[in-house]
């Protein structure tokens, strides 16, 4: 029997008010896992209104103490690993090791956050006057609204919340409605580790009767959201316009550059990697190979040979390599992209149509597709298909490769194959991109280092790594005059 799920509210497990509900199914199979309440603004409201009452007693709740409450949620996790790992494939079809990976991103995610509650460092420095004391502090915001993609549904919570609650706001929390039971999951989690009720609220629903009246509800201060660059842009608008803190983690179109000197099995490997682990389905995922001409066909050859081989089947049996894409309409706009590819002149060297043999018809399954001779602004080379489809670039050396690689839309990583130390060195600060790898494929990062891009990616804020706590607290200055007179900065005790 599918199990019904509710909200999360001020601690209570509440359907939506309007009663109505909405299917999660999984995408390997079509089987129906759970249901869950489509909620509206009014339980938004209600969400917020719980946030609120929970923030004044935890925002005083000292840090380290906060901190320890998400510490403990990661040994929950740690101990649930495995468990949350087949969830996660049962629901959004990416395969166990890559669930697995997402979990441990949760996990680890956590013990660093937990360790900011005793570090939130501030900055003391001299007043200007005799007998007065100076220094700044982070203080946290108010109410987090958090809305987050299917892709990867532990991670990215992890990233938002685990720090905006260290930091000490409290938090509705809006996952994506391809990935229910993972939020679900995440969210009870934090209860059982001991964290008071109302201090995160989880709201199922759509964007626009959830997502929009989140991001609109004047008592939200902040936004943190992971998606599209279409739907991002339209969220900074409305948020910007009333003024809210906004943090976006948007579109990619990542690419890696495989220089004449690279050593190409490895090239391979990691290009396999990540264009079509989770099915390409990454904000990371490479998407593009610029390949210098010297080793171009060669390359092209390798990838593409490995690329028919792959193992597509249900991320459940240790066998398979590719699982499913996530849903029907992410099938469609794959096959459109496919189709643009084909009528651009580019050349089909693997894949190009969904994969429908056997079992693998009743899911949402497309061959891993690899296209060659591909011009550098042909559609499929700059626009983000966030699907396993591989464009490949020619390149006379690496400024051109620099360019192309610069000129797109998009700027979160980059990656280059090189055993040339200069060429490293001049790539790593050539490519305009938040993320860039030497000898590594264009996934994989790591949660103490900052995540986050440049031009359409992002808005300028970096996710975990030192700078977890950015977006999520103010910097508060505090002046303290221990002189018992009126000492005016600027005019008073002025040199000359
Ligand atoms: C994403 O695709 O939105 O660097 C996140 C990586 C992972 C996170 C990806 N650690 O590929």
């Amino acid at each position: 029997m599918p199990e019904t799920f509710t909200n999360l509210i001020g601690g209570r497990r509440v359907g939506a008010r309007s009663g109505r509900t909405f299917r999660n199914t999984t995408p390997a199979t079509g089987e129906l896992l759970g249901e869950f309440p489509a909620s509206g603004p009014e339980d938004v409201n209600d969400a917020v209104e719980a946030a609120l009452a929970a923030y004044r007693g935890w925002r005083l709740t000292p840090a380290p103490r906060r901190a320890e409450i998400v510490f403990r949620a990661g040994e929950i996790i740690r101990a649930r690993k495995e468990d949350l790992a087949r969830a996660m494939t049962r629901e959004m079809g990416k395969i166990l090791a890559e669930t697995r990976g997402d979990v441990q991103e949760g996990i680890d995610m956590a013990y660093l956050a937990a360790g900011e509650g005793r570090r939130m460092y501030g900055v003391t420095t001299p007043s200007e006057m005799p007998d007065k004391w100076a220094m700044s502090v982070r203080a946290p915001i108010g109410v987090v609204g958090v809305i987050t993609p299917w892709n990867f549904p532990f991670a990215i919570p992890a990233w938002k919340l685990m720090p905006a609650l260290v930091a000490g706001n409290t938090a509705v929390f809006k996952p994506a409605g391809d990935t229910p039971e993972m939020a679900w999951r995440f969210a009870e989690i934090f209860e059982e580790a001991g964290l008071p009720a109302g201090v995160l609220n989880l709201v199922f629903g759509s964007g626009s009767q959830v997502g929009n009246p989140l991001v609109e509800h004047p008592r939200v201060a902040v936004i943190s959201f992971t998606g599209s660059t279409e739907v991002g842009l339209g969220i900074a608008g409305r948020a910007g316009a009333l003024g809210k803190r906004i943090s976006l983690e948007m579109g990619g179109k990542n690419a890696v550059i495989v220089m004449d000197d690279a050593d190409l099995p490895l090239a391979t490997d990691a290009i396999l990697w990540s264009a079509f682990g989770t099915t390409g389905q990454r904000c990371t995922a490479c998407s593009r190979v610029l390949a210098h001409e010297r080793v171009h066909d060669e390359l092209v050859e390798r990838v593409a040979a490995r690329a028919r081989k792959l193992r597509l089947g249900d991320g459940l049996d240790p066998a398979t390599e590719v699982g499913p894409l996530v849903n029907r309409s992410q099938v469609e706009r794959v096959h459109e992209y496919v189709e643009i590819g084909v009528k651009e002149g580019a050349r089909l060297e693997a894949g190009g149509g969904p994969a429908l043999d056997g079992a693998l018809a009743r899911g949402f399954f497309y061959k891993p597709t690899v296209f060659a001779g591909v011009r550098a602004d042909a559609r499929i080379a700059v626009e983000e298909i966030f699907g396993p489809v591989l464009a490949m670039v020619r390149v006379r050396g690496l400024p051109e490769a620099i360019e192309i690689n610069n000129a797109s839309r998009y700027g979160l990583s980059s990656s280059i194959f090189t055993r040339d130390v200069n060429r490293a060195f001049a790539a790593m600060r050539d490519l305009d991109t938040g993320i860039v790898y030497v000898n590594h494929g264009t996934t994989g990062a790591e949660t103490h280092l900052p995540f986050g891009g440049t031009r359409g990616t992002g808005n300028g804020h970096r996710e975990a790594g030192h700078t977890m706590l950015d977006p999520f607290t103010e910097w508060k200055s505090l002046y303290v005059d221990f002189s018992g007179r009126l000492q005016r900065a600027q005019i008073d005790n002025v040199p000359g």
